[in-house]
C-alpha cells in the first residue's frame, strides 16, 4: 500500500456521472440524483473512490447544465437539495466523494446577475460581464467567433451594448476582472464545500484571465493570479480534490497549475492527446486522424513533465468525447478486448484515472444518420456554421458521426429491457440501439466482461504501489500499432504492454527489457504466468509483474490480493 502521506486523490479512481444521462429515478426519462444513488453500489463494486458530478445546478439545459442560473440551487429535473445532501451521505458511506463540476467562466442568461445586468448599465451586476459598444455601424466590436457557432458578441437593445459570449449567446462570460464579482463566486464555493463535497472539476479555468480587448483568452494574464486567490479564499486547508479542465494547457505550462509550490490546483485535464486526432482546420468534425506513436509522444511527454511534481489525470473520455472503443480501437468483433485494452494502457500510467459512465462496459458512439437525431447545442451551432461556409451536409454528418458530444450522452445501458433500465419512459435522447446486447447486467453476469477488467485495474492500483508512485518509461515509441510502458518502484518493475492493430502484431524478440516477467493480467484468455510473448493477437493487452522483485517485496502476492480469480 502507499504510505499514509499520499493524498487520497492519487491513490482514487474518479468516475464521471452526467446526470441526464445515467439513471431516471421518477419515469420522466432524464436522468437525476435519486437515480445516482440507486446506482452508488454499482459504483462501489467497480471500487471508485470519487465521483465526477457533471454539473446538478438550476439551469436552463441549452448546454445541459454548463450554463447555470442559481448556482445555490439543483435543477428540479435533477432533484432537490436535499436529495443533494443524501447523495453525498449515501456515496460517503460507501467511501466514494462527490467532486462537483465548477462552471464559473460564465453563467446562463437566465440568471439573475444577468437579468439585472440587462436592466440598467448601473447596477452593481452589469460590471459582472464583459460588454463593449458596437462599432459605428452598429456591428460587433470585432469578429471573434463563439465556441458554438455564431459571433461571440451578443446585443442587447436595452442596454445598447454588445456582452461577450465565448461558447452561446445564452452563456455570458463573467467578468473575473471584478472583484465584487469574484467574491460571489468564492461565497457559492465554500458554501458548497462546507456542504461536504470533495471538491471541484473547474470546468474552462483557462479562460478566466482572458484579456478580451488584446483577444487572449486561453491561459491570459490573469488566469494564475484568480487561481491563486480563488486557492487562498476557498480550497487551502480543505482535504478536497480540484482538476482544472484546460485545452490549452502544455507538459511546459501544466506545473504553473498544478506544481506543488503553486497554490492553485492538483490536477489538470489536458487535451493534447485529443486535439492530436482533429484535423486542423475542422476540430472535432473534420475526421479521426489518431495516429498512436503522436498519441505516445503526448502521453510520455506529459509522464515526463509531471513525473516529480504536479499530478497527471488519465482519461480518454467524458461529456464531450466519443467513446473510446470506437474511436481509437474497435467496437466491433473485438470490443470487449479493445475496451480491455484501452483501460490498462491508460490507466497504469502514472496519475489519477476518470473513468466516464458506461466505459465499464464498453459501450460505443451511437449511429446517427440524421441531423435532427444530434441534440447538442455544439453540434448543431457548429452544422450552421459550416453550411454557412457552404460545407457539405454528408461530410459534416460524417464528422459529427466520429466526434460529437452526443456519443457520450446517449443514456447508460443498464438492462436488456425495454428502456435499457435506464428509465420506465422513453428516454431524453434515443438509447444506442446496441443496449440489448451492450449493458451492464450483461457484462457483469460475466466474469470475463469489460466491467471486471476495470475492478481489477482499480484494485491493482491500491495493490501496488509501483503503479501510483513508480516511474514511468515509454518503451517501442516508433511502433505503430504498440503502447508499451514499463513502471518502476525500487526493485518493482510492471510491464504494461497494448496493441491498437486489428491484425497480429510480431515484436521482434530483443524489443522488451530483460527481466523474470510474470503475467498478472491479459485479455486474451487466461495465459497464466507466460512470458511476454512477442506475437500479439489483435488488440492485445497485458500486464506483467518482474518476478525477481518477489523474493524483496511482497508484490506479488498484493497484487494476487488484487486479482480476485
Ligand atoms: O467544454 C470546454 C470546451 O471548450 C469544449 O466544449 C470544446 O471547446 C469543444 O467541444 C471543442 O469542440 C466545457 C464543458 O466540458 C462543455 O460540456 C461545455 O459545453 C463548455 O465547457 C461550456 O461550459
Ligand atoms: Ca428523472
Amino acid at each position: 500500500m502507499t504510505d499514509s502521506n499520499t493524498p487520497w486523490w492519487k491513490t482514487a479512481t474518479g468516475y464521471q456521472i452526467y446526470p441526464r444521462s445515467f439513471c431516471d429515478s421518477n419515469g420522466d426519462g432524464i436522468g437525476d440524483i435519486p437515480g445516482i444513488v440507486s446506482r452508488l453500489d454499482h459504483l462501489a463494486d467497480l471500487g471508485i473512490g470519487f465521483v465526477w458530478l457533471s454539473p446538478v445546478y438550476a439551469s436552463p439545459m441549452r448546454d445541459n447544465g454548463y450554463d447555470i442560473a442559481d448556482y445555490y440551487a439543483i435543477a428540479p429535473e435533477f432533484g432537490t437539495l436535499d436529495d443533494f445532501d443524501a447523495l453525498v451521505a449515501e456515496a460517503a458511506a460507501r467511501q466514494i466523494r462527490i467532486v462537483m463540476d465548477l462552471v464559473v467562466n460564465h453563467c446562463s442568461s437566465d440568471h439573475t446577475w444577468f437579468r439585472k445586468a440587462c436592466e440598467s448599465r448601473d447596477c452593481p451586476e452589469h460590471e459582472y460581464f464583459y460588454w463593449r459598444d458596437p462599432r459605428p455601424d452598429g456591428s460587433p466590436p470585432d469578429d471573434q467567433r463563439a465556441c458554438f457557432g455564431g459571433s461571440a458578441w451578443h446585443w442587447v437593445p436595452a442596454i445598447g451594448r454588445y456582452c461577450y459570449c465565448h461558447f452561446g449567446p445564452q452563456q455570458p462570460d463573467l467578468n473575473w476582472h471584478n472583484p465584487a464579482l469574484r467574491t460571489e463566486i468564492y461565497n457559492m464555493m465554500n458554501w458548497w464545500l462546507d456542504r461536504g463535497i470533495g471538491g471541484f472539476r473547474m470546468d474552462v479555468i483557462e479562460l478566466v484571465g482572458k484579456d478580451i480587448d488584446a483577444r487572449h483568452y486561453y491561459e491570459g494574464p490573469d488566469m494564475h493570479r484568480f487561481i491563486q486567490e480563488m486557492h487562498r479564499e476557498c480550497l487551502a486547508g480543505r482535504d478536497i480534490v480540484t482538476i482544472g479542465e484546460s485545452w490549452s494547457v502544455t507538459p511546459g505550462t501544466a506545473l504553473d497549475y498544478c506544481g506543488r509550490d503553486r497554490g492553485e490546483l492538483n490536477m489538470v485535464f489536458s487535451f493534447n492527446h485529443i486535439q492530436a486526432a482533429w484535423d486542423p482546420a475542422k476540430g472535432r468534425f473534420g475526421p479521426n486522424l489518431f495516429d498512436l506513436p503522436t498519441h505516445k509522444k503526448i502521453l510520455a511527454d506529459w509522464q515526463s513533465a509531471l513525473a516529480e511534481d504536479g499530478w497527471n489525470s488519465l482519461y480518454l473520455s467524458n461529456h464531450d468525447l466519443p467513446r473510446p472503443v470506437s474511436h481509437y480501437a474497435d467496437d466491433g468483433v473485438h470490443r470487449v478486448r479493445s475496451a480491455k485494452m484501452l483501460a490498462a494502457v491508460t490507466y497504469l500510467m502514472k496519475g489519477t484515472p476518470f473513468i466516464f459512465q458506461g466505459e465499464e462496459i464498453g459501450m460505443t458512439n451511437a449511429r446517427f444518420e440524421r441531423l435532427d437525431q444530434f441534440q447538442d447545442i455544439e453540434t448543431l451551432g457548429q452544422f450552421r456554421e459550416v453550411m454557412a461556409a457552404g460545407g457539405s451536409v454528408e461530410e459534416f454528418l460524417a464528422g459529427a458521426n466520429a466526434n460529437a458530444r452526443d456519443h457520450a450522452r446517449t443514456p447508460v445501458q443498464w438492462t436488456a429491457d425495454t428502456w435499457a433500465g435506464f428509465s420506465t419512459s422513453e428516454p431524453w435522447m434515443a438509447l444506442n440501439p446496441n443496449y440489448r446486447e451492450i449493458n451492464v447486467a450483461a457484462d457483469r453476469a460475466d466474469p470475463d466482461g469489460v466491467f471486471a477488467w476495470y475492478r481489477k485495474l482499480v484494485r491493482l492500483r491500491r495493490a501496488l504501489p509501483v503503479v501510483v508512485e513508480g516511474t514511468f518509461e515509454m518503451l517501442l515509441p516508433e511502433h505503430p500499432s504498440v503502447l508499451c510502458y514499463v513502471r518502476t518502484l525500487g526493485p518493482t518493475r510492471l510491464l504494461v504492454l497494448g496493441s491498437y492493430s486489428a491484425d497480429p502484431v510480431t515484436l521482434p524478440p530483443a524489443a522488451l527489457p530483460e527481466g523474470n516477467w510474470d503475467l498478472l493480467l491479459t485479455n486474451v484468455g487466461d495465459i497464466a504466468h507466460v512470458a511476454i510473448p512477442t506475437s500479439l493477437p489483435p488488440f492485445f493487452a497485458g500486464v506483467w509483474l518482474d518476478v525477481s522483485a518477489r523474493k524483496t517485496t511482497p508484490t506479488r502476492q498484493a497484487a494476487e490480493s488484487a486479482l480476485p480469480s
